[in-house]
């Protein structure tokens, strides 16, 4: 393989963080050969799961999730699709290429967004442990209001990686939507916490996504026997998982961006969008933190 070599004093990117304190890198456009990394993650032959909840109207995003990530998702690595749906039956019928895989699973519904969206925690650990452990090596949770529109592949892959959340990768700490009510396991005093992570992309090996996602759902329980529930749900619970369990990775907002906040300069590519909601015809309430 022909590829240029390393310089001690050419350091890949100068107008970004690269490395976090604790020494996990920060992905970005130009810090990576991905050849090198392909070659690394087939000699072990790796399986990725994509784990996506489309439950009730949200099936109508699933066939362009499906389509796009088919052109940039791992391309050239073994994928299994696990489409959380109550209904399986709207789940399209898409050609794949080889050594990928679409995998319905039926899931109950929820009366309530917030459970829906609150429960994939639920879910995802009681299949990681049924299922997941023996058929993928790694983990890749997100939304199903998401396209991908550009490469997303084996660097993401990690023991336990997360995304900043597009909306606040400049924010000061005080401005971090962290839950601050003390009465809440997501609470996160003032004076503590690294980054604010979106609750739309997280992952890693099976072993650690089932550790996270029992975590949060046991302290998701635990605010619900004392009826409170933390401000941004699943998402305030993963921020408080990653203060104390730091990622092993961390995904720059290349990975997750929304075309209502602008092109900034040092956003070299557009990885992972999401989609615009009709949310009068999709959805009830609930405002959006990606904006
Ligand atoms: C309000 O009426 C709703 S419905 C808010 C979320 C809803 C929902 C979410 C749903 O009806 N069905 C569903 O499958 N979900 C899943 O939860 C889906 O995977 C979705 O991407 C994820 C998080 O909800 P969201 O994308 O609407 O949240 P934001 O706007 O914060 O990305
Ligand atoms: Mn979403």
């Amino acid at each position: 393989m022909v590829y240029t070599k390393p310089h001690i004093f050419k350091p890949l990117r100068t107008d970004v963080l690269t490395v976090t304190p604790w020494l996990a890198p920060i992905i970005w456009e130009g810090t990576f050969n991905v050849d090198i990394l392909n070659e690394q993650f087939r000699q072990r032959n790796t399986t990725v799961g994509l784990t996506v909840f489309a439950i009730k109207k949200y099936v109508v995003f699933l066939q362009q999730f499906l389509e796009t990530a088919e052109t940039y998702f791992m391309v050239g690595h073994r994928v299994k699709y696990y489409i959380f749906t109550d209904r399986p039956e709207a789940v399209p019928n898409i050609t794949l290429k080889e050594g990928r895989e679409i995998i319905p699973i039926r899931v109950q519904n929820y009366p309530r967004w917030q459970e829906i969206s609150m429960r994939r925690m639920e879910m995802l650990n009681h299949y990681a442990q049924q299922r997941f452990i023996s058929e993928v090596d790694f983990l890749v949770c997100v939304d199903a209001d998401m396209r991908f529109s550009d490469h997303v592949g084996v660097e993401i892959l990690s023991t336990v990686f997360g995304t900043i959340h597009p909306s606040f990768y400049a924010a000061e700490r005080q401005a971090f939507t962290y839950e601050r009510r003390p009465t809440s396991k997501a609470y996160i005093p003032q004076d503590e916490g690294d980054f604010y992570y979106i609750g739309a992309f997280f992952g890693g090996t099976v072993a650690e996504v089932y550790k996270l996602t029992e975590k949060c759902h046991k302290d998701i329980m635990a605010d619900k026997n004392k009826s409170i529930e933390a401000v941004w749900q699943e998402e305030s619970h993963l921020n408080k998982y990653f203060v104390y369990h730091k990622p092993t990775k961390i995904l720059s907002p290349e990975y997750l961006w929304d075309n209502s906040l602008g092109n900034p300069k040092f956003l070299k590519k557009k990885r992972f969008l999401a989609v615009p909601k009709n949310h009068a015809a999709i959805r009830n309430k609930r405002n959006s933190n990606l904006k």
